[in-house]
């Protein structure tokens, strides 16, 4: 049986004023072209279907043509929730869509979803565990010893009568760490999956009963622990930090009990994600891809007016433009060899615009400033 997993897709996503939303349908068409060629049997979305928990009408009308392409396909779809998704809006329609092979697992109940497949070494099991808190299992198990997210998944789990001598799947949202590493995050991630404290962090060793874990919250892709237990990483780069990721697609072929193989499948995006750095003269000069999403890192001494302007001429999809030049690299040391409290309004707010804009600011403009700030 052949699994392609997915996750944190962030239908509707916006980067940088960008709408991803063109490049989001080109990727779901290449993974349902993917599911034809390679003979998928299921598909496994493990969370943050949606970017934003009232998604807009483009992102619904996306989704909906996902779910038929894969439908058409003659795949089976899985779908958890994540942390970014509604529960009731992700759940709508799901008793209906049962019929129709697409089983979505929005809202934890009390129980996690089971559902079974079959090929010929047996049965196939696929656990649907929405993203949860630990008090949303804690209310269904008001007794039991429920404090972090992983006392959560572990009680959730322990309710859930996985018969081992079967192949076991799970789908899950969580932030999970093996052998006490935490997983590399990719920068696109919400703030409550980049600061995380213990009580939300879930060890990897909970899920010893899978022959895979298809995971979905942290947006690199990479395995945790074991080869088996794996982030498949985001749809596509959602920020600077991801410009040197690949995007990956986890292809998951189980065999007999015990034997499984993983192919990690390219998923070359519609515009490249890229970051340039050096004197604009040159950057300019050999211009490619143009369309592609382009962060700058300047290092020109002088500060460039107009250069978002220059720049999206030749790269109409610039996304941010940052200098790194004799100025930030004074800057940086100031700020840190001198203490704020002993400077003066002007010299701080100096620093300040020098850190921001990576050139000292006029006495025209200081003199405005002091003068508001009073
Ligand atoms: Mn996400």
């Amino acid at each position: 049986m052949k699994l392609l997993h997915l996750s944190d897709l962030h239908i509707g996503k916006t980067v940088n004023d960008f709408s991803m939303i063109e490049d989001q349908a080109y990727q779901l068409e290449r993974v349902a072209d993917l599911v034809t060629e390679k003979r998928i049997d299921a598909v496994l979305v493990a969370g943050d279907v949606y970017d934003r928990s009232v998604p807009g009408e483009e992102a619904v009308k996306l989704l909906d043509h996902f779910l038929s392409r894969i439908h058409a396909a003659g795949a089976e779809l899985f779908i958890i929730s994540g942390n970014h998704d509604s529960e009731e809006r992700l759940n709508f329609g799901s008793s209906l869509f049962e019929t129709s092979q697409i089983h979505i697992s929005a809202k934890y109940n009390g129980s996690i979803t089971k559902r079974t497949m079959h090929d010929e070494f047996g049965a196939v099991n696929f656990y649907l565990l929405p993203f949860v808190k630990a008090s949303q299992v804690k209310h269904f198990y008001p007794d039991a010893q429920i404090q972090t997210y992983e006392d959560a998944v572990r009680c959730a789990l322990a309710h859930s009568e996985i018969d081992c001598s079967q192949r076991n799947i799970l789908l899950a949202h969580q932030f999970v760490t093996g052998a006490g590493a935490d997983p590399r995050t990719g920068g696109s991630e919400s703030a409550a999956a980049l600061c995380v404290g213990t009580v939300e962090k879930v060890g990897a060793d909970c899920f010893c009963d899978f022959d895979y874990v298809a995971l979905g919250h942290i947006h690199s892709p990479q395995k945790v622990a074991r080869e088996t237990v794996r982030y498949s990483g985001s749809l596509l780069k959602y920020s600077f930090r991801e410009v040197n990721d690949s995007k990956t697609a986890p292809l998951v072929t189980l065999f007999e009990k015990g034997q499984t193989d993983i192919e990690l499948v390219p998923l070359k995006p519609l515009r490249e994600m890229r970051h340039l750095k050096g004197k604009m003269r040159q950057l300019l000069e050999n211009v490619s891809d143009p369309d592609d999403y382009i962060y700058v890192t300047l290092t020109d001494e002088e500060p460039i007016s107009n250069v978002m302007h220059i720049f999206r001429q030749y790269y109409p999809n610039t996304m941010q433009i940052m200098y790194d030049n004799a100025h930030t690299e004074v800057t940086s040391e100031t700020v840190q060899g001198e203490a704020a409290e002993e400077k003066t309004f002007e010299q701080l707010f100096s620093d300040f615009y020098r850190a921001m804009y990576g050139c000292g600011i006029s006495s025209e403009e200081l003199a405005l400033i002091t003068e508001l700030s009073v």
